[in-house]
């Protein structure tokens, strides 16, 4: 036999039969006249009017809100990343917009920072290999280095 096989085809011959079990049962409960046949295909009609209602809205709505989510991607800018990898930040040179959220991805074997060179600056601690990040929000001029690697340098700039 076949039966390791064929599980998919043994279970759609259990499902094919199983409304015919508790069919008759069902129909002959609600066999209360033609009267309520008759609701129940209004109410059907209704349930289908409904469905197609939300078949058409649904997607207008869904299209609506990606072009909303489009223009306010536009407007904002999605996070510019630097990442670490081979003992180098990457871009070694960003510019970005005043305000701007930059992630800094340690995607590296070996633990960075990011630690700006003026004392007393940011300083990100020390970021697990492997994908640890870290982020803020610039405001100003960062010029910065790897307090592990101190040969690992990079800025970011203020555009305009
Ligand atoms: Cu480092």
């Amino acid at each position: 036999m076949a039966r390791p096989g064929g599980w998919g085809v043994t279970e759609g011959t259990v499902t094919a039969s199983g409304p015919d079990t508790p069919g008759p049962a069902g129909s002959g409960g609600r066999a209360g006249g033609p009267g309520r046949a008759q609701i129940g295909r209004v109410v059907w009609t209704v349930i289908v009017a409904v469905f197609v209602v939300i078949a058409i809205a649904v997607p207008v709505k869904i299209v609506g809100k990606h072009l909303r989510s489009t223009s306010s991607s536009t407007t904002g800018g999605a996070a510019p990343v630097v990442h670490m990898a081979g003992l180098q930040f990457a871009p070694g040179h960003l510019v970005v917009k005043k305000g701007t959220r930059v992630v800094f991805d340690n995607n590296d074997v070996a633990p960075h920072t990011v630690t700006e060179d003026t004392a007393g600056g940011v300083d990100s601690g020390v970021l697990s290999p492997g994908g640890k990040s870290f982020s803020l929000v610039v405001n100003r001029t960062l010029v910065y280095h790897c307090a592990i690697h101190p040969f690992m340098k990079a800025r970011v700039d203020l555009a305009g």
